[in-house]
């Protein structure tokens, strides 16, 4: 028997747990629609001239973040803003590329979500043929809010109702959550339709596999200085074993590896992202992955509180990231919280 559709998952999660109302569901199919746009305009690489910088050789256009914007990175975010622009709802998107929300227009009716997106995340992996992803993070906008601006998309990731990211590798995969356990659908090509091909699915609790840029050590505080040199002393150090690294520098790629067996994947503060509060953003990457991870039975810190609980300030913040196997989480974030209150 063939693996059941998104919309039929969807259909029964509703069935469930009343999670997945009519609208909610279109939001979720309407974006996994336009993640397959997203995944036919990367398979097509250099013939379909999607490679390379936005802008001119003169002028490279550069987003609110102040990166400069690969050609991918802005076709995706004007496929998921299109797609998602008619249906009816939504109430406004607020995107990484955008400096602010985008409103639904005038000529279309309005919903009650908010729609938060990271339209292709590891981009500097674009032209060298390695995975990246968009990540998404639904939110109720609140009552009586008609023009949703910033201060209505500041709610802190406890409050996301649904969550999800599609990784374009070897497969294109869509993983989701509704808030009841975190649910995997690969993108069958020939019939462009996601399938449930892994249900439930759910992260070790222990890891011997740990993903972080090691070139950053020297800017890295010390608590995280300490606890990576106990990983690295391997068998012979306090951890009593040895331990793997990987890193993909695409976050959606790291965080499907450690869902799928295991690990700490971790971007933390370091000198040269420390004006900034971390490198990764709160409201694109570490909501929407801290929630997926949680639901998958794994934690998200910032090295000394849960994400989740954060409660955002700005569109575009930042923070450290640690996530993963919930035991190793909870060692890593320790080495901090011990580290600010010795003794
Ligand atoms: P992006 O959204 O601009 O692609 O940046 C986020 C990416 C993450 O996917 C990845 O974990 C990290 O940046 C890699 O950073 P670095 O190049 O410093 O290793
Ligand atoms: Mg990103």
């Amino acid at each position: 028997m063939q693996p059941i559709s998104l919309t039929q998952h969807l259909i029964e999660e509703q069935r469930r747990h009343d999670s997945v109302n009519a609208d909610l569901r279109l939001l979720i199919e309407v974006v996994a629609r336009a993640c397959k746009r997203i995944s036919i305009a990367i398979g097509k690489g250099a013939l379909g001239g999607v490679l390379g910088e936005a802008g001119t050789a003169d002028s490279i256009s550069v987003n609110v973040q102040g990166e400069a914007q690969k050609k991918l990175d802005v076709l995706s975010n004007e496929i998921l803003l299109e797609a998602n622009a008619w249906g009816g709802h939504l109430a406004a998107c607020a995107s990484e590329e955008m400096a602010d929300p985008y409103p639904i227009p005038d000529a279309y009716p309005k919903g009650n979500y908010l729609l938060l997106f990271d339209p292709l995340d590891g981009s500097s992996n674009i032209d060298v043929n390695i995975s990246v992803g968009t990540i998404f993070s639904v939110l109720r906008c609140p009552e009586g809010v008609a023009q949703p601006s910033e201060k209505d998309f500041l709610q802190p990731g406890t409050r996301q109702v649904a969550a999800g990211y599609c990784v374009y590798g070897p497969n294109t995969l869509l993983v989701l959550t509704t808030g009841h356990g975190v649910n995997v659908f690969t993108l069958d090509r020939e019939i462009g339709s996601f399938r449930l091909t892994r249900a439930n699915a759910a992260i070790p609790d222990e890891t011997s596999e740990f993903a972080v840029n090691m070139s950053n050590q020297r800017f890295w505080e010390a608590p995280m200085q300490r606890y990576v040199a106990d990983l690295l002393a391997g068998k012979t150090g306090p951890r009593g074993r040895d331990f793997n690294m990987r890193w993909v520098a695409s976050m959606v790629a790291d965080v499907h590896r450690i869902l799928t067996r295991g690990g700490i994947f971790i971007y933390p503060l370091d000198e040269k992202v420390k004006a900034k509060g971390g490198k990764l953003r709160l409201m694109y990457e570490a909501n929407p992955m801290s929630f997926i991870v949680e639901q998958a039975g794994g934690a998200a810190t910032t090295g000394r509180s849960r994400i989740l609980d954060v409660q955002p300030t700005q569109l575009h913040q930042r923070v450290p990231v640690f996530l993963g196997s919930k035991h190793e989480v909870e060692m890593a974030t320790n080495y901090h919280l011990d580290a600010d209150h010795p003794g």
